[in-house]
């Protein structure tokens, strides 16, 4: 499976869209607006909800690293990931968070890339320095953008055994599949499923649409 769901709602929303999709997704993105509307601890009631599945605290860390450790202390037990961002550097910073998550058990996601227009001002342009740190902390996975494919392909070629997680399918404009067909393992997908009238549906349309482009794509290499 290769659809992992960002909830970024209220945790009512939330838990409903969990209960709807566990059986579709591989697995759930909690945001930053959830976990603040509904504390830290809504990581752990949801996953009890479906167990089986990757579970993501999407903080989007870029602090100094006693301050991020502090921070995903909060998700220990919760979660199987976090997300931070690779531009805080290794020294003092991501070194730091590393250490304390293998410690406990939870892997580390590095954004890489985002997928906004506005990415290309600078983030984007620190791709390389980017992977370089994601690869030199050996992390299980980072984010690059689904709108983006050539750069997914970059990553893909940069950090072969990295899991890529894109971001950016249905509302910000990237087609189900073209992420993957770039050498994504996941795409991330939030509003076009989690704001539509019959998110299983939805869900279910994404996951097909990602198979025919999957089948397609490897057929034509
Ligand atoms: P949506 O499908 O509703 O656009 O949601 C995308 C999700 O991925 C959001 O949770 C957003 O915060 C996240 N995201 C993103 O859109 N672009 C990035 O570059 C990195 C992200 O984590």
């Amino acid at each position: 499976m290769t659809l992992i769901i960002a909830l970024d709602q209220d945790s009512s929303k939330a838990s409903s869209i969990v209960g709807m999709l566990c059986s579709v997704a591989s697995g759930f993105k909690l945001g930053l607006p959830l976990l603040l509307e509904a504390g830290a601890k809504i990581a752990c009631r949801l996953r009890m909800m479906c167990p089986e599945k990757l579970w993501i605290a999407d903080l989007k860390l870029a602090d100094i690293g006693s301050t991020m450790k502090l921070a995903v202390s909060q998700l220990v037990g919760c979660v199987d990931g976090v997300i931070a961002h690779s531009v805080v550097g290794v020294e003092g910073a991501l070194g730091e968070l590393k250490e304390y998550l293998e410690q406990h058990g939870v892997k580390l996601i590095l954004v890489v890339a985002m997928s906004h227009p506005g990415a290309a001002e600078a983030y984007n342009r620190l791709l390389e320095h980017n992977v370089e740190v994601a690869g030199r902390l050996r992390v299980w996975g980072v984010v690059a953008p689904a709108t983006m494919p050539d750069i997914v392909r970059r990553v893909k070629s940069f950090l072969p055994e990295t899991v890529i997680l894109s971001p950016g399918v249905g509302v910000q404009g990237a087609k189900p599949g073209d992420a993957l067909c770039a050498g994504a393992d996941y795409e991330i997908v939030g509003r076009s499923i989690t704001a539509s009238s019959d998110p299983l549906k939805a869900a279910r349309d994404v996951l097909a649409e990602q198979r025919r482009r999957l089948g397609e794509c490897r057929a034509s290499r």
